[in-house]
């Protein structure tokens, strides 16, 4: 429903009770928004009229900024660190002025094992919990998806250092934690949560490939009252391409509805891939009409749509 308000003016700070993320008054606030390609590749959808339109033609409440750590470009590769940190910074900036909420990804992928970068990820994560310690939209994620040696211990050993690194500075924080198996074993967390209050545990899918062995494992991080966030999808495969399961991704919406899930979605870009919300020959990295979005990209409007800001 809209009202005037801007999601951030309706909501205020947020935090997790319980398995839920829930604003000041106590309520229970659903995230959901864009993730936006790696900022390196696709910086140009960092932008104002990107992000209004966002908001308010896909219904959004939150943007996900994903920072690449490695590959061609990267934070902690052979990226130009003040230039990602600026893309960083007008991206906060600019779901700031549009009272949205802002996740700051640190995309851990190529790496496997976060611990790799964490001096890095020290120092990043130092610096931008204390330059936005007063914007109470700032969401913090600190591993995008561990996988292979990036195990349940080796995460945690992780969120160890950079947890009390972030709330040195932004106390009040919502921390979002990756999960091994490229964010699928939130059953992991679950048997092993980690010991801070304000966290959540993340969890992705991509429908076309993900099924019911793995929405079983949010079903058994629920019922055990893990607080689960969906920082990445799409009803695509999990390389980001080939065909769109609806049959899937209903299984997948109504389990996100019934436990009241917040759900961000891969990614602002216009490629060949699928899991792109723009279509190749589109691009405008603003104003786009339906007949410009992929199947997924329609997909991911019309859901948001039926969710409250
Ligand atoms: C993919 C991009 C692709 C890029 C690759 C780099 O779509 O163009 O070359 O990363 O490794 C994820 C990751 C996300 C992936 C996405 C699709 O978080 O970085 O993006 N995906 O494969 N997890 C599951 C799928």
């Amino acid at each position: 429903m809209k009202t005037d308000l801007t999601p951030f003016e309706k909501h205020g700070r947020l935090c997790v009770k319980g398995t839920d993320l829930v604003d000041v008054k106590g309520n229970l606030v659903r995230l959901h928004g864009p993730s936006t390609f790696g900022l390196m590749w696709a910086p140009e959808y960092v932008n104002f009229e990107c992000f209004k339109d966002m908001r308010d033609d896909f219904n959004s409440n939150a943007i996900r900024l994903a920072m690449y750590t490695v590959e061609w470009g990267g934070y902690c590769s052979n990226g130009d660190k003040e230039k990602i940190r600026q893309i960083v910074d007008d991206g906060v900036r600019y779901a700031t002025e549009l009272g949205m909420y802002v996740i700051i990804d640190w995309h851990v992928l190529h790496e496997e094992d976060p611990l790799v970068y964490a001096d890095e990820a020290e120092r990043f994560f130092d610096f931008v919990s204390k330059k936005y310690a007063d914007h109470e939209n700032v969401i913090y994620e600190i591993c995008n998806e561990p996988n292979n040696s990036g195990t349940w211990d080796k995460v945690t050993e992780y969120a160890n250092r950079i947890i009390p690194v972030i709330r040195k500075n932004a106390p009040e924080a919502v921390i979002v934690v990756g999960t091994p198996v490229w964010s699928q074993n939130v059953d992991e967390a679950a048997d092993k949560p980690l010991a801070f209050d304000n966290i959540m545990y993340s969890m992705h899918f991509y429908a076309a490939e993900h099924h019911t062995y793995i929405r079983n494992k949010l079903v058994y991080a629920h019922e055990k009252g893990l607080p689960v966030m969906i920082s990445e999808c799409n009803i695509t495969m999990a390389c980001g391409d080939g065909v769109c399961d609806y049959e899937q991704a209903d299984k997948w919406m109504s389990l996100m509805d019934e436990y009241g899930l917040s759900v961000f979605v891969w990614s602002l870009k216009n490629n060949a891939h699928s899991s792109s919300l723009f279509k190749e020959s589109c691009s405008k990295t603003s104003g786009w009409s339906d007949d410009e979005l992929t199947e997924a990209g329609l997909w991911m409007k019309k859901y948001y749509l039926e969710l409250e800001q």
